[in-house]
């Protein structure tokens, strides 16, 4: 009974059209308020006040972070934990959980699987709604997959320190991404399960956390509209991070794992999805997550699906490197557009490249980790730069397109730091 997926780019450009002409429906928020919405997200605001206190010092908590954040692994944005890239070096492929950057809207909830219920419902199922609990999600055949999670806002902050643009947001530098082993079931099984129609077009998970206010405007519940040809193809309903059940921060009991796509599609703590034959929108595929700015519609770009292409060396910034010395630097690579294929590696702020080693097999919807020998010679301060090609063809420009909002960052970052 699976439809016919459409590809992402039709989803992307029908949607832009249904929007556009009011035929989507808005979930659980005025049509008024969701235009408020995408007006003031064709305004810039500057991120300057946002970055200078995250940068200079690592705060000790963020309020509603469960897990210990010590000031070596995070540096604390908000309500936001960010991973230093640093402190991955010698992790592994997967991102221990305590080591897992965090982004909540609100604050972790805490939730006991035995009292919680999924709620499947809406007018895309054949019957009334139907529920699971903890144990009959547990009970249904697994999946296991690699898949990283990374926020459609990572590295936000290049935008204003290497381009001097303005974009609103939290200014993450390069982490807030992580790839994690999760175990769950399909999100197909459960849908089909439910009762799902050829009709339905669009599915609605929403967390179980506090609903967001922004500037006045009440959200709702943290929800984001997924094109049925999604979910049917490779989303998870995950209850295990790396062999453990989910930690609080990181959804428990249970998250959606959408391979490839903006953090934002990763619902945790999921309480509840909506089935539905028309198209939806929530604030986060409309507002926010859409492109604003100097060659985008009034409207927005459609919503945003896949993430982008990114490398990352594992050095704090500004470290200190010995001169005439060997050193060993270190790094990861991803794209949510295809496999990495390869990595380049300057040390002379992009006069000269060189092919670092690839240390893992190039896999989709993960990173690969990469290392490249460097003998620095010249005391005084160096630029490191690292430069990925994925295998659709894609590399790292020099420069990324600027939207209001910083998302999808894909520049070459320059990475500041001192021969001594
Ligand atoms: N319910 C709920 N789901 C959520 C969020 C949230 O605040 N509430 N944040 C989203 C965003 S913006 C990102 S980038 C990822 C972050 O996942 P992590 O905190 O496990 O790293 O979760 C997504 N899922
Ligand atoms: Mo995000």
């Amino acid at each position: 009974m699976s439809p016919v997926p459409p590809s992402e780019a039709a989803y992307d450009a029908l949607r832009l059209r249904q929007w556009s002409r009011g035929a989507a429906r808005s979930a659980g928020i005025a049509r008024r308020d969701l235009l408020r919405l995408v007006a003031a997200a064709s305004a810039a605001a500057p991120l300057a006040p946002l970055l200078a206190p995250a940068t200079a010092h690592a705060a000790a908590a963020a309020p509603g972070i469960v897990k210990p954040l010590p000031p070596e692994v995070f540096t604390v944005r908000g309500t936001n934990a960010e991973t230093n890239f640093a402190a991955l070096r010698g992790t592994g492929l997967l991102t221990p959980a305590d080591r897992f950057f965090v982004r909540n809207h609100t604050v972790t909830p805490r939730i006991d699987a035995t009292d919680w219920r999924l709620a499947v419902w809406g007018d895309g199922l054949a019957g009334p709604a139907v529920e699971f609990t903890y144990d009959e999600l547990r009970a249904l055949p697994s999946v296991t997959r690699t898949a990283f999670v990374e926020c459609a806002g990572n590295a936000r902050s290049y935008y204003t320190t290497q381009q001097s643009q303005q974009v609103s947001g939290t200014a993450w530098t390069l982490g807030a991404i992580g790839t994690a082993r999760w175990r769950g079931v399909r999100l197909a099984d459960v849908l089909r399960r439910a009762g799902l129609t050829r009709r339905a077009v669009d599915i609605l998970p929403r967390g179980l956390d506090d609903e967001v206010v922004s500037d006045g405007i009440v959200l709702g519940r943290v929800r984001r509209p997924l094109p049925v040809a999604k979910a049917l193809d490779d989303v998870l309903l995950a209850y295990e991070m790396n062999g453990e059940p989910l930690p609080p921060d990181h959804g428990h009991p249970v998250r959606l794992i959408v391979p490839s796509w903006v953090g934002i599609a990763n619902i945790k703590w999921l309480g509840d999805i909506e089935v539905s034959t028309r198209p939806l929108l929530s604030p986060w595929n409309t507002g926010l997550y859409r492109l604003f700015g100097p060659g985008y519609p009034a409207e927005g770009s459609a919503p945003l699906t896949r993430q982008t292409l990114k490398s990352a060396f594992e050095v704090a910034p500004g470290a200190e490197f010995p001169a005439g010395r060997h050193q060993v630097l270190t790094g990861r690579s991803w794209s949510g557009g295809a496999p990495v294929r390869s990595v380049e590696v300057s040390t002379d702020g992009g006069t000269r490249w060189h092919r670092a080693r690839l240390h893992d097999v190039p896999r989709a919807g993960s990173w690969v980790r990469w290392s490249a020998p460097w003998v620095p010679r010249t005391p005084g301060p160096a630029v490191l730069l690292a430069r990925a090609t994925d295998r659709s063809g894609r590399t790292q420009p020099a420069v990324a397109a600027p939207n209001t909002q910083g998302y999808l960052f894909d520049a070459v970052v320059r990475h500041e730091v001192r021969v001594v």
